[in-house]
């Protein structure tokens, strides 16, 4: 197991210990070293292997074990033992928002709840509030948190999503009796999250498709399983859907469940307004238009693809990702407004927004530099995080110059053919001042300015704050712009209509955090954005080598939000890049 990992544990522990009411002391020799183990410069390895863990100051002799143990099985008895002497529903119940060991303790000893749904019923009972340490606006806060968490389980990233489609969609093109087949729904539209998986199949036998697909060793449960179509439900509770038509109907069928619904109803829409009635079997002359010009054989015409049913309504394609209502049927017109070409992955020349070693993440300048490489990238931008993010083992004025340093070195000696900007992810502090000092901000390449802290204040606050931060002249990129991540914590409340104008007026970039927990700013926003000229950056947000990958995600969002290349700071290459930044400063 790695260190990052091992963190992890121990802070479980801390959390779990704090929930039974064991001794603090004990609570903080496992929070303690957690803290140090996760800000240690060494390799954990190596200093297992030299036999220093123990010596290090705030590893106590019970933590040097169970790290040894950890690392070398990734296992720990007694991290087993401790989660199954406790109800499972008081486990959950630290999920909830702002529950800690602590809290989940008073109340289970108080009113006795060892479930969420018994918690619920104390919150709306007012007993919660009755209850020392816990007030109106607790209560009001733990049912917001208990409905978010029952909407959160019903999706799923579309990262994670995506990981179980590819290999059924794999599974089912290898089968003989399959003709095509294509993952449709919000899968195919590139959302964020994926309620669940929709699978379209063109095959005469129908019946050994249905069986082949029921019959995977993931399949948890079969919810149906018939003629046409079948559904199951894999372990994560992640569900999917099969269809099998007839070549003829494929294009219809891939159209009409891939949606929107939105889009949908726009096109039956345009269909109708043309003489023709279109559904997901196919499209014909509507019963009372009369017209017998189009008409073939039976009354149902033939298309052999998207791109010709499109055609057919006199429309360019759509890519799958734009078909979410929002005018895009106007839009594609055919011979009206050009539109915007949608980003490919390859039209990327480096990522920005990435952690190293130096702050919280797990690869050293070198590493990222070589994996940043691999990708075919010409630069990588680093953004370490500063000082306030304290538990990020955030920068300081001195270690961000000294980094900067090191990233000079690094480029000077010519051991990478992938350009280093240095760079830094800023805190935004309370009051919109930044956490590092001018000069440091402007001895960088670049800055990404985000918030880490302070999330409940008013909207109003909030969006002062950001604004402030992006007027200051230091600033290059704004990050992750309203915080959310992604069925856990709901965005805070900014008035982005406001901080858009701002960046724009101030020639400052808002970031696409591409992080498959964040994407933020979401894409919904970006279209008119773009057309203001707010410019974009895709961001990894990556705290490994691995996490560089995550540009993926972000080229995802950025198509669906039809944001020009040209406004997009990945696609110039080193030099342009530079530039930009210059300008800014
Ligand atoms: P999800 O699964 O919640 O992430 O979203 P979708 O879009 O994948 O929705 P899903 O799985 O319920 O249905 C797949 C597509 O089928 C949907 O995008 C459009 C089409 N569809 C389903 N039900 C209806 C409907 O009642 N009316 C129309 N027009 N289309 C529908
Ligand atoms: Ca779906
Ligand atoms: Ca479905
Ligand atoms: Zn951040």
């Amino acid at each position: 197991m790695n260190k990052a990992d091992i963190v992890d544990v121990l802070e479980d522990i801390a959390v779990l210990l704090e929930l039974k009411g064991e001794n603090p002391f004990k609570i903080r020799a496992y929070s303690g070293g957690a803290r140090v183990l996760e800000t240690m410069e060494d390799d954990l390895g190596e200093v297992i292997a030299e036999g220093r863990l123990g010596s290090i100051k705030g590893i106590g002799s019970a933590l040097v074990d169970k790290i040894e143990t950890l690392h070398a099985t990734g296992e720990l008895e007694y991290y087993t033992k401790l989660r199954a002497s406790i109800a499972p529903g008081l486990i959950e119940m630290l999920d909830i928002p702002g529950l800690g060991g602590k809290k989940v303790k008073k109340l289970h000893d108080a009113l006795g709840v060892e479930s969420i749904d018994a918690l619920k019923a104390a919150c709306e009972a007012g007993e919660v509030s009755a209850l020392k340490g816990f007030g109106q606006k607790s209560e009001e806060k733990i049912l917001t948190g208990i409905a978010n968490r029952a909407a959160y389980a019903k999706r799923h990233l579309w990262w994670e999503a995506r990981t179980v489609a590819e290999p059924i969609l794999a599974g089912l093109r290898d089968l003989p009796q399959v003709e095509q087949a294509e993952a449709a729904g919000s899968l195919r539209r590139l959302k964020e999250t994926v309620g669940d998986l929709d699978f379209i199949v063109a095959s005469s036998e129908p019946q050994a498709v249905m069986d082949w697909f029921v019959g995977q060793d993931s399949v948890q449960e079969v919810t149906a399983h018939g003629e046409t179509k079948s559904s199951v439900r894999f372990e994560s509770g992640l569900q999917a859907d099969l269809r099998v038509v007839l070549m003829a109907q494929f294009a219809f069928a891939l159209h009409h469940f891939t949606g929107s619904k939105e889009h949908n109803v726009a096109m039956r829409q345009r269909a109708l307004s043309r003489g023709y009635s279109l559904s997901e079997w196919g499209l014909k002359p509507s019963s009372n238009s009369g017209s017998g010009e189009m008409e073939v054989g039976s009354g149902e015409l033939e298309v052999s693809s998207e791109q010709e049913l499109f055609e057919f309504l006199g429309l360019q394609m759509i890519a799958p990702e734009l078909r979410e209502g929002m005018g895009e049927v106007e839009r594609y017109e055919l011979g009206g407004d050009s539109v915007p070409s949608l980003l490919e992955l390859s039209q990327l020349r480096g990522v920005f927004h990435n952690h190293t070693t130096a702050s919280d993440g797990r690869g050293t300048i070198e590493e990222m530099a070589e994996a940043a490489e691999a990708l075919g990238f010409d630069y990588l931008g680093l953004a370490d995080h500063s000082k306030a993010s304290y538990q990020a083992n955030g920068l300081s004025d001195a270690r961000v110059l000294k980094q900067l340093e090191q990233i000079r070195a690094f480029n000077e000696s010519g051991e990478s053919a992938v350009h280093v900007f240095s760079g830094i992810e800023c805190d935004i502090l309370a009051d919109g001042s930044l956490d590092l000092e001018d000069r440091t901000l402007a001895a960088l390449d670049y800055t990404v300015m985000s918030v880490h802290s302070s999330f409940s204040q008013s909207e109003a606050e909030m969006t002062a704050r950001v604004i402030r931060a992006i007027e200051h002249p230091g600033t290059v990129m704004l990050g992750h712009p309203t915080g959310r991540i992604l069925l856990r914590r709901e965005p805070y409340k900014i008035d982005l209509q406001k901080v858009i104008d701002a960046a724009i007026a101030n020639k400052v970039i808002i970031e696409i955090n591409a992080n498959p927990k964040r994407l933020d700013m979401d894409w919904r926003l970006w279209r008119r954005a773009a057309e203001k000229g707010l410019m974009c950056a895709i961001n990894p947000d990556a705290h490994s080598t691995e996490g560089l990958a995550y540009y993926a995600a972000g080229v995802n969002i950025a198509r669906k939000g039809g944001i020009p290349t040209e406004q997009i700071l990945n696609c110039r290459d080193c030099a342009g890049v530079a530039q930009w930044f210059a300008e800014r400063r």
